[in-house]
This record gives C-alpha cells, structure tokens and sequence, in this order.
C-alpha cells in the first residue's frame, strides 16, 4: 500500500479565535479563547492535508500566519514527506534553533503533511504508524475549578465514562488548594484518578511543601510544579514528592526530553505535538521515553494524539481538552472514557461555515 510521491504546492493558514467548552483559567494566566491556525497543505497531485496549532494567545497568530507564509516559499515544489521537511528544517534552522513559533509553525506542518500522506492512502495514520486505532484512555482537563458550581460539569465527566480529572491549582495558598482538591474529591468519588496541575507557579520549597499536605487525596500526578525550564527545581520536587511529578508539555523537540530525563526532572511525561515537532518529533522522541521506562500522556490535540499514543511504548493518558471542536465537521468524542483514532490521515474536516465565524 504506497501513494504516488506527493509534492507540497501550497500552505495555506487561516487564523481563528474559536470559543472553548470552558474558560480555561490557570495558575499562570487564563486562555479565554482558543486561537487557532488552521493549516492547509496542498499536493500538486490533488490530495490536501490539514492540521492546527494553539497560539496559546491571539497575539501569536499573526506572526504564526507570517511565519507559514514564509515557509511555504521553502516546501514548494518540496515532496511532501514529513521526515523530510523535518530534517531539512533542522538543517536550515540550526543557527536560530526551532524554539518558539518556529518550532510551532514546523510541528504543525508535519502534522498536516502527516494527514495529507494518510489521505492520500485513504487511511488513518495510526495505520501509517505501523498500529491500528484502539480507545486510548483520556482524563477530562479542566481549568481552575470551583468545586461547588463546577459539581454538575464534574459529575458529568464521570458519568460520560472519563475515569480521570486533571484540575488546575496553585492561583492562591495551600489553604485554598486543600479545600479545592477534597471539594473536587468529594465530587468525582475515590476511584476516579485525579491530576492536579500547577502550571509552572511555585518554588520547589513550597511546591514540597503542597505536595506533602495533597498527598492524602490519592493524585495520580502532580504536573510542572515549578518553571518547565527548571529541571533541576523539578528534579528535587521528584526526589522527596510523594506524587508523581509530570512534565513535557513545554520540551522542544526530543533534546529538551533528553535534558529532562538527564536531569531525573520527572516520573512521568506528557509532550505536547505542537512542541515536540508534531508526529515526525514524536516518533522520534518515544524512543528515550522506551529506554528511561517514563510513561508517556499527551498535551492538548486530542484528535493527533489519539493517532501516536497507540504507537507509544508505555501510554498513559490522552488529555481530552478540546481546542478545535468549533471548528470541526466532527469534534472529537469519547466512547467509555476512551478516545479512539479517526481517519482518513488525522480525521479532521473543518466546518467552514463555523471558520468563518470565528476568523481572526
Ligand atoms: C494547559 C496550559 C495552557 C493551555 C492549555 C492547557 C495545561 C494543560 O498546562 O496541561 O492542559
Ligand atoms: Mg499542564
């Protein structure tokens, strides 16, 4: 089963501000709305292929949307090979280093070049991958929380089958994080895994300090309790952590997972595609995450990451946080707390009419 060789004709990127289920408020700021570049590449040969990326805040789509314009003048007439493209770009950019909105804008081509040879094949690319789409088990994501007006959405989580709860903590003391994590605790029940997230907010001291008094809530993880770039504050938060310490959504490429793993930073990982050089990036990366025996949870993009996860030695967790459902033909969905690979490529089709509603 091959495609003909496809060559890149064209990149096309269209910036959206797309409402989200929910606010999204974190100890390190709040993401009012999801601002998206949705991706569009173009084969000479007729098949396209799309992705998106998460700006995190709109003041990033312009430069992300000035950014693919320049790169398309370097991919055409390129084939359309993510591995490839991505050594290619490691190459050209290794004076500037792919940090930032470059590593972005490069790990979101690949995952529209990803999509693009799956369509092609007309099959989904778990397939390409070597696997086959199986339900990988998700925890729904939440922001900051309030355990009383927020009891209905958590009970809801449980009951559409989620047997996992991410929460974001950390926006005042540890007074106001107890009474929030035995609110939610009482919510969800003893048997439904929870995760807390502190979004890079405290100091290793302090983040101990939370952890030793959290513990008694049964977390499955404690996630970037200290700066993503610490990895030593993380590496002496895991050393004496009672919990878990999670990390990885913030690498760049596989070298930062390497630092991370050298540093002892974690005990378990969650890189996000859109960083970590999309699926190519992610291949790649799972080998060290193999020979350290770290388990591997995803970051945002739910509908990707249901594609890598069933490919990855030790998955853990997809994280269901939905960026792009607005703009979706078919958001994703979960079938018994499970969220399962569609095709063809990354099985995503936007809504047009809903992309140019919310066209930035
Ligand atoms: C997160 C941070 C910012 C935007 C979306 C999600 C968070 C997570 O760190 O792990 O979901
Ligand atoms: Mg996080």
């Amino acid at each position: 089963m091959s495609s003909p060789p496809l060559t890149i004709r064209s990149l096309a990127a269209r910036a959206v501000a797309a409402p989200l289920a929910r606010p999204l408020r974190t100890a390190s700021g709040d993401v009012p709305v999801s601002p998206l570049l949705l991706i569009d590449v173009q084969s000479e040969e007729g098949p396209a292929g799309r992705a998106f990326l998460f700006g995190y805040t709109t003041l990033t789509l312009r430069a992300l949307h000035a950014l693919l314009a320049d790169l398309e003048e370097v991919v055409r007439g390129q084939p359309a090979s993510p591995a490839a493209v991505a050594d290619e770009a490691a190459a050209r950019f290794r004076l500037l280093g792919r940090q930032g909105l470059l590593g972005m804008a490069l790990s979101g081509l690949d995952m529209a070049l990803w999509d693009l040879q799956g369509r092609a094949l007309g099959r989904p690319v778990i397939e390409l991958l070597g696997g086959r789409a199986a339900p990988v088990p998700a925890y729904d994501s939440y922001g900051i929380v309030d355990p009383a007006a927020d009891a209905a959405a958590l009970e809801r989580s449980v009951e559409q089958g989620f047997r996992a709860v991410k929460i974001k903590i950390g926006v005042a003391d540890l007074t106001w994080d107890l009474a929030n994590v035995a609110g939610v605790r009482k919510v969800i029940g003893p048997d439904v895994r929870l995760m807390v997230d502190y979004n890079q907010s405290l100091t290793a001291p302090e983040a101990l300090r939370r952890i030793r008094a959290l513990a008694r809530f049964d977390l499955e993880w404690v996630e970037e309790p200290v700066p993503a770039e610490d990895l030593a504050g993380h590496a002496r938060v895991r050393a004496a952590s009672p919990v878990p310490i999670q990390t990885g959504e913030n690498w760049w490429f596989g070298h930062d997972m390497a630092h991370a793993f050298a540093a002892g930073a974690c005990d378990l990982c969650m890189p996000d595609l859109m960083k970590i050089g999309g699926v190519t990036g992610w291949l790649r990366a799972m080998g060290q995450a193999e020979a350290a025996a770290v388990p591997v949870s995803s970051h945002l993009f739910v509908e990707a990451s249901a594609h890598v996860l069933p490919v990855t030695p030790l998955a853990h967790y997809l994280e269901f946080l939905d960026l792009a459902g607005a703009v979706l033909v078919d958001p994703p969905g979960l079938v018994d707390g499970c969220v399962t690979a569609r095709g063809p490529g990354l099985g995503m089709d936007w809504d047009e009419a809903a992309v140019a509603r919310y066209l930035v």
